[in-house]
């Protein structure tokens, strides 16, 4: 979106605050119920609390001569980042991010990688301690996998903690385009920092052009798409709890920036890191942590206040769609007269000038039908409709649904939160 002549600027100015594809801008958070409750029973059985893995799910596995055997197959798929949206990534198993791989402290396990990239790839356990032959760094502990090889990674979980895969081979290619998943070791005792609900995900970051679907694989800093597992609000599902439980969230980080993850309504700790468990005696309350680059962070709280709480990145830009950012700056500027030169100029002779009073305009006209057409397979700036209007919101974005009534285990999205009476801000003149 840089370097745009000024008349394209403006053109652009008219998509980027324009219509949203009728779908998107009725899509409400139920698509977030999808993928729920999609907990790995097999570790529920053993008295674990299952991870939901934000719109993903966990791998399954096969024990043979004691040992857990997982499958990931590295390949190139197409997944949708919102609805308006679809873009080529390479992944695991279908999906970027690829599986979450969940399993128990003293599990041996044997992860067979198969490689169906047209180039060489690796895999490297983030955070893992396990033998230097099986970590994974494409030509420093082992040969490259070649297309269409598969290679065979076998180690035992010593510790319990929150850890990360992704590859150590062409590395700014595969994870730019996707490549990354959570692995979970859980303690083996399952009544050890045992919580209620225990959601997980990954930051990742891409750069699609609009009319395209693949991401830029050379970007180093400017990119236009953030996400939780690779999904923008509001198809990123929503974490709901039932009042009083405990509740982890577990965050990981591979984009190139650092992000720092607000939540609202509740106070929090960090009770641990890619490193380990946080000591209680070391933990402070926050509302906010900075998650950087190649870090996971993993914060536990009570959810002890009702109601539907915004959870998401701090950086304002980092919440918002790839349109829009390239558009002049018309804060405070009469546009009146110039709307009729600029009409003489466009194809439909029509153009809606925008932004002399900010930006909160584009959502309701959007609602309104008034909008001109995005350009193609991109999303706008602004999304996402609540109980009272438009969210103004994207990217990295979810909602926390607390309710007192919710069943335990049930990840269902509740709707919408109903504002005791006298309860909620009022407007007056
Ligand atoms: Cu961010």
């Amino acid at each position: 979106m840089q370097r745009r002549t000024f008349l394209s600027n403006l053109a652009g100015s008219v998509a980027a605050i324009s219509a949203l594809p009728a779908a998107y801008a009725a899509k409400k958070t139920e698509s977030s119920t999808s993928n729920t409750g999609q907990a790995s029973s097999a570790v529920a059985a053993k008295g674990h609390t299952p991870v939901i893995t934000l719109n993903g799910k966990s791998l399954d596995w096969t024990v043979k001569d004691g040992v857990k055997e997982f499958r990931l197959v590295a390949e190139p798929i197409e997944q949708e980042v919102a609805p308006g949206m679809k873009a080529k990534f390479w992944g695991y198993n279908g999906g970027s991010p690829g599986p979450t791989i969940e399993a128990v402290e003293g599990d041996k396990v044997r992860i067979f990688v198969s490689n169906k990239l047209p180039e060489h790839t690796t895999i490297h356990w983030h955070g893992l301690l396990l033998p230097n032959g099986m970590d994974g760094v494409g030509g420093l502990n082992q040969p490259q996998i070649p297309p269409g090889k598969t290679c065979v990674y076998e180690f035992t979980l010593s510790k319990s903690g929150t850890f990360m895969y992704h590859p150590h081979a062409d590395e700014q290619v595969q994870m730019a385009l996707g490549m990354m998943g959570l692995f979970i070791v859980h303690p083996k005792n399952p009544h050890e920092r045992r919580v209620d609900r225990d959601y997980a995900f990954l930051l990742a970051a891409y750069d699609i052009e609009p009319d395209t679907m693949t991401a830029k694989t050379a970007t180093m800093t400017d990119f236009n798409l953030w996400t939780f597992n690779s999904r923008t609000f509001p198809v990123i599902q929503t974490l709901v709890a039932r009042q009083g439980e405990r509740v982890r969230i577990r965050v990981g980080n591979l984009t190139m920036t650092n992000h720092p993850i607000h939540l609202h309504g509740h106070t929090f700790t960090v009770t641990g890191t890619d490193g380990g468990w946080v000591p209680t005696n070391a933990q402070w309350p926050e509302v906010t942590t900075d998650v950087a680059v190649g870090q996971m962070r993993v914060i536990e709280f009570i959810a002890d206040a009702p109601g539907d709480w915004a959870f998401h990145c701090h950086k304002s830009h980092h919440t918002m769609g790839p349109m829009g950012h390239a558009v002049p700056n018309m804060l405070g500027v009469d546009q009146q007269k110039l709307s009729g030169h600029i009409e003489q100029l466009l194809p439909g002779k029509h153009y809606m000038a925008m932004g002399s009073n900010g930006m909160a305009e584009m959502q309701n006209m959007a609602g309104m039908g008034e909008m001109m057409p995005l350009p193609a397979n991109t999303l706008p700036m602004m999304s996402g409709a609540g109980p009272y209007g438009p969210m103004e919101m994207g990217g990295m974005f979810t909602i926390l649904k607390v309710r007192p009534d919710q069943a335990t285990g049930d990840y269902q999205d509740p709707g919408w939160y109903a504002q005791p009476k006298g309860s909620q801000a009022w407007i007056i003149d």
